[in-house]
């Protein structure tokens, strides 16, 4: 592999494939068009996924960019009937309230087509629960403190990146944002400089599986050229 230092710091030569345009059209459709299938699923097997497989979604995830290529993301991929069980007492107990209270009337009305309620069953059925963990600063071997940039950016992205892979793996998964998440920390025992970010249950889906029935916003919604 070809190689050249820069003011002192290694660069690599980058290879990319690149396709006619014609290619490139057909090509693009595609991804959208298998990328337009993924949905999220609410009612998971509980049929096991090999522990290859997650790591390699893991991994799929960590090439996502991030400020300054911190990597400010820890993956959390739990199995543990126990932990599920209490992750799933504690997601509901908050749940709970959100749902007799802390969400506006608005907003519930504007999730009813989606037909969630506080209960979350899936939490102990899904064979994985990934919690995914913004890391707002880091910490050495020493304990002193580093910078982490774009945090928030990064770590979306991260899970953009794990969604697809997720898809890509004809597994399904649901984006879940338990509010407030705190005791994700206390129960997987994180240390300080780690926030929860997502919790996204990963698996088959059951056999017979509904999902509402939501449509995209087309191109002229969401795009402008100038
Ligand atoms: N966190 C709750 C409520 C909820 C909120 C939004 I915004 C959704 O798109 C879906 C659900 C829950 O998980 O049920």
């Amino acid at each position: 592999m070809q190689s050249k230092l820069i003011n002192g710091h290694p660069f690599i030569a980058y290879s990319h494939e690149t396709f006619a345009p014609a290619a490139m059209a057909q090509r693009t459709l595609d991804f959208y068009q298998w990328l337009d299938r993924r949905r999220t699923v609410r009612e998971f097997s509980d049929r096991p996924v090999p522990k290859e497989v997650m790591d390699n979604l893991i991994q799929a995830a960590s090439t996502a960019p991030s400020g300054a290529h911190k990597q400010p993301w820890t993956f959390c991929v739990v199995s543990d009937p126990g932990l599920k069980k209490q992750i799933r007492i504690e997601a509901e107990k908050e749940e709970f309230e959100s749902y007799h209270g802390r969400m506006s009337d608005a907003w519930k009305k504007d999730i009813e087509k989606l037909q969630t309620d506080w209960q979350k069953p899936f939490l102990e059925i899904a064979p994985y629960l990934i919690v995914v963990f913004k890391k707002a600063y880091d910490v050495d071997g020493n304990g002193m403190r580093h910078n982490n940039y774009y945090v928030t950016e990064s770590v979306g992205l991260a899970c953009g990146f794990l969604l697809a892979a997720i898809h890509h793996a004809g597994l399904v998964a649901l984006t879940h944002t338990p509010s407030p998440m705190n005791f994700l920390s206390t129960i997987l025992q994180r240390p300080e400089n780690e926030r929860p970010f997502l919790l996204i249950p990963t698996g088959y889906p059951l056999k017979e599986t509904f999902v509402p029935d939501l449509k995209r916003k087309n191109l002229g919604e969401i795009a402008v050229y100038y």
